[in-house]
């Protein structure tokens, strides 16, 4: 694997990969080389990894896209370079673990699209979701028009963008934006406590939820339903599953809500 670049750091805790977006000074506003090391990251995680966490450094998620670098960019450029983000982003998203976003502050523009791509969103009570795009007089380039419509509904990410509405992070889970609101600073210990639960899934459940529930998502009823059984006959077959439903049956695994 290629050196990452000094703005984005990993580490390993048991089978949790950790991935921190460190470029504070500058919000975690995120340049090229944070997008590609981004993708490099993710289509690299090493075997024995069950789940990923992405949180960023300093006082927000992120700004979105590093703006500094746009105004140099002309069409053709401006068509590779959302590409390239897209590229990224499905790396994120169609992986090979299942990744939790921890947010807090800024989660704006491209920093949701980054976190929409994501599994799993944890807000820290800081965090603020905008898509300033409109106000900045462009588009988003990075995957939110198809991921954001799907959390929130096409007429709220419509509204956010002609109004530059800002949700909070207490409103953002009641629109669908995370799953979980934490307290402010509680956010990576939970994120940890539901990645080891993602992590100690059979791993046809979970290769499941990130590639075949968005497919059919995406596809007609009768489509989505083949998939579905598809799916749920080739879950069951496996080894792992007949063992996990014999521990039950023997009464040797957890109940529902048992911790
Ligand atoms: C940046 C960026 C950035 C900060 N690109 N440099 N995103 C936006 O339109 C959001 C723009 N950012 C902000 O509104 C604010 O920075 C925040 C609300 C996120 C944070 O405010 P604050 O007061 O904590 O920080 P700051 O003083 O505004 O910024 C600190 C530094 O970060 C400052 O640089 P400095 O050299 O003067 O210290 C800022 O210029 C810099 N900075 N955000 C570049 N985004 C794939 S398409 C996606 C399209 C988009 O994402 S558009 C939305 C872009």
């Amino acid at each position: 694997m290629l050196p990452l670049p000094d703005t984005l750091y990993t580490e390993i805790q048991d089978n949790v990969l950790i991935v921190k977006l460190n470029r504070p000074d500058k919000r975690n506003a995120l340049n090229d080389e944070l997008i590609l090391g981004i993708e490099q990251v993710f289509a690299n995680i090493p075997s024995g990894i069950g789940c990923a966490i992405i949180y960023g450094e300093g006082k927000h998620f992120s700004a979105g896209l590093d703006l500094s670098s746009l105004t140099e960019r002309d069409a053709v450029q401006g068509l590779h370079h959302s590409r390239m983000w897209h590229r990224a982003l499905d790396r994120v998203q169609f992986g090979t673990v299942p990744v939790i976003a921890i947010l807090h502050g800024a989660c704006v523009g491209g920093g949701l699209e980054l976190a929409s791509a994501c599994h799993i969103r944890v807000a820290e009570t800081s965090t603020f979701y905008a898509l300033p795009e409109g106000q900045r007089g462009i588009f988003v380039g990075g995957g939110a028009s198809v991921r954001v419509p799907k959390l929130i509904g096409l007429a709220r990410m419509t509204d956010m963008m002609l109004t530059g509405r800002v949700y909070p992070a207490n409103e953002g889970m009641a629109i669908g934006l995370s799953q979980y609101v934490v307290e402010e600073g509680a956010g990576l210990t939970k994120g940890i406590e539901l990645a080891k639960k993602v992590a100690s899934n059979a791993g046809m459940t979970n290769y499941a939820l990130m590639h075949i529930l968005p497919r059919i998502a995406d596809s007609g009823q009768e489509q989505g339903l083949m998939m579905e059984s598809l799916t749920a006959a080739i879950a069951q077959n496996a080894p792992e599953a007949k063992a996990r439903l014999r521990d039950f049956l023997d009464g040797k695994a957890k109940k529902v809500g048992d911790a």
